[in-house]
C-alpha cells in the first residue's frame, strides 16, 4: 500500500516588482551594494523574501543591465582621467592656496589663471571706481529706492531654493528691500542676485558709471550685457555649483566666503541634476555622498575691493558674511560660453502621450497660462506643475516647480522657445509646436 503523498504546496506565484524597485535594484548592483543588505531593504520595503531574490537574480540575464556595466566601466576610465590629472594638480604644494594678485599682465592671466584654470583673487584695480566710494545700502536707498527689483524671496521654505530661483522671485521696492536688508539681520531667507536683470534697465544705468578700470583681458564693450548687480544680508548661501562661463566677480561692500572643488572631482560632487550639487559644504553629509570626503575643498575670503576670477567649470559655494554688495561680469575677451548637458537622463514619455504630437498632448494637459511678476509667463498643468518663462538677453529662460511631473515631461522636450507680442511660442523636439497667450 502506498502511503499518502504530502501535498507540496505551490510555488508562489512570481510577483511584479514594480518599475522604481527594478531602477533601484540596478542602481544597487551598479554600486556594488551587498546582495544580503538590498534583501534587507526590500523585505522593510513590504516586498517578499523570494520576490526581492529573483528580482535581483534577474538581472543577470537582463541585455540591458549588461549594457549599463558597460557605461559604467567606461565612466570609470573617464573618472580615472579626470581624477589622475587632478591628482597632478593637488600635488602642487601651493594648490589649496587661493592666491591674490595685483597688477597681472593679460599675458600672464591667460596662461596662469584661464587657460592653466586656477581660481584668483585679482587685487588694486578697483581703485578708481566711484562704486567703492559710494555704494552702500544707504545710497541704495536714495537713488533708486522708488524703483521695483526682483529679489529672491522666502528660500528658507524651499531646500532647492538655488534651482527654483525663478518661482521665488518676487517684485518689491527697492528701498523697502533695503530696509529689510539692513535690519533683518544674518538670513539665507531673501538675496538680490544675479537673476534680477537689474542692469539691464535703463533707470539702474548710474550704477555702471560706477565701474572703473576692468580686471586683464576684459571687454569694456560688453560689460554692459554681460554683468550682474548683488546685494543681501549676511548669511546668504549660494550652494554648490558650476556655472557655464568664466567669470568676475568684485566684492564692493562686505566680504564673503568662497569655496571651491575642482572640476576634475566631478565624480566626488554628486552632480546629479544640471549643473548642482547634492552636497552641501557647510554640512557635507558622508553617508548620502560617501566620495565628497575625497575631495579637497578651497577657500578664500574676498574683502571690498577685491575681484574673484572663477575659472572655468570649478564647483563654488558662497556664503556673505556681511551685507553685501557686489558686481559680477562674464565680458572676457576669449570665448566664453561651453556646453554641459544635463546628468539626469530624460524622462521616458507616458504612454498616452506617445503617439500624439507633444504639442496636442500638452495642450490637453494644460490648465492655464498667466503673467505673473517681472513679466514671466507661467503655465499650469492638470498635476498642478508649472513651466514659467522668461526673456533674458536674446533668449528665454525657462524653469519647472518639480521634477517628475507633467511640467518637467514637456520642459524637458522642448526645442526652442520665443517671445511673442506676450504670448510665448513652444517648438519640440519632435517638430511640434505651439503658442501660448497667458490669460491676465
Ligand atoms: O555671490 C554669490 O552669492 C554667488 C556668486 C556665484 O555663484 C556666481 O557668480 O556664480
Amino acid at each position: 500500500m502506498s502511503s499518502p503523498s504530502v501535498p507540496i504546496p505551490p510555488a508562489p506565484l512570481p510577483r511584479q516588482i514594480d518599475a522604481s524597485w527594478r531602477r533601484w535594484i540596478v542602481e544597487q548592483r551598479l554600486g556594488g551594494s551587498a546582495i544580503e543588505s538590498m534583501l534587507q531593504v526590500m523585505q522593510n520595503g513590504g516586498l517578499a523574501r523570494v520576490d526581492a531574490e529573483r528580482a535581483i537574480a534577474a538581472l543577470d540575464d537582463d541585455p540591458a543591465y549588461a549594457a549599463a556595466l558597460g557605461l559604467q566601466h567606461r565612466l570609470r576610465k573617464l573618472d580615472a582621467v579626470a581624477l589622475n590629472l587632478q591628482r597632478l594638480w593637488a600635488s602642487d604644494p601651493q594648490y589649496r592656496t587661493v592666491e591674490k594678485r595685483a597688477n597681472l599682465s593679460d599675458e600672464e592671466f591667460a596662461a596662469r589663471y584661464v587657460r592653466g584654470c586656477r581660481p584668483v583673487v585679482l587685487t588694486g584695480h578697483t581703485r578708481d571706481w566711484p562704486a567703492m566710494r559710494s555704494w552702500s545700502p544707504e545710497d541704495l536707498k536714495q537713488r533708486f529706492g522708488h524703483l521695483d527689483v526682483d529679489v529672491q524671496s522666502e528660500r528658507h521654505a524651499d531646500p532647492n531654493y538655488e534651482q527654483n530661483k525663478l518661482l521665488l522671485t518676487k517684485r518689491v521696492n527697492l528701498g523697502a528691500f533695503v530696509d529689510q536688508v539692513v535690519r533683518g539681520g544674518t538670513t539665507n531667507d531673501y538675496y538680490l542676485t544675479a537673476n534680477n536683470e537689474l542692469l539691464r534697465r535703463p533707470e539702474f544705468a548710474p550704477l555702471l558709471d560706477d565701474i572703473g578700470s576692468l580686471p586683464p583681458l576684459c571687454d569694456r564693450s560688453q560689460l554692459a550685457n554681460r554683468s550682474s548687480f548683488w546685494f543681501g544680508p549676511a548669511g546668504t548661501v549660494t550652494p554648490l555649483h558650476h556655472d557655464t562661463l568664466m567669470l568676475f566677480h568684485t566684492q564692493v561692500v562686505g566680504r564673503k566666503r568662497w569655496r571651491f572643488v575642482s572640476p576634475l572631482e566631478w565624480s566626488r560632487a554628486y552632480n546629479l541634476r544640471n549643473v548642482f550639487s547634492e552636497v552641501d559644504l557647510e554640512r557635507p553629509d558622508p553617508v548620502r555622498f560617501p566620495a565628497f570626503a575625497d575631495a579637497t575643498v578651497l577657500e578664500v575670503v574676498v574683502e571690498p575691493g577685491e575681484t574673484m576670477f572663477l575659472p572655468l567649470g570649478w564647483w563654488h559655494q558662497v556664503t556673505s558674511l556681511e551685507v553685501s554688495l557686489s558686481f559680477s561680469y562674464s565680458c572676457l575677451a576669449v570665448p566664453n560660453q561651453f556646453d554641459y548637458p544635463d546628468p539626469a537622463p530624460p524622462l521616458p514619455a507616458p504612454p498616452a502621450a506617445a503617439s500624439a504630437h507633444t504639442a496636442d498632448a500638452m495642450q490637453d494637459e494644460l490648465v492655464n497660462a498667466v503673467t505673473v511678476v517681472g513679466g514671466i509667463i507661467e503655465v499650469q498643468f492638470k498635476d498642478g506643475s508649472t513651466l514659467r518663462f522668461r526673456s533674458r538677453g536674446s533668449g528665454m529662460e525657462v524653469q519647472e516647480s518639480r521634477p517628475d511631473s507633467r511640467a518637467s515631461h514637456y520642459g524637458q522636450r522642448l526645442a526652442g522657445i520665443s517671445g511673442d507680442g506676450g504670448a510665448i511660442q513652444c517648438q519640440f523636439t519632435d517638430g511640434s509646436s505651439i503658442r501660448i497667450v497667458p490669460f491676465g
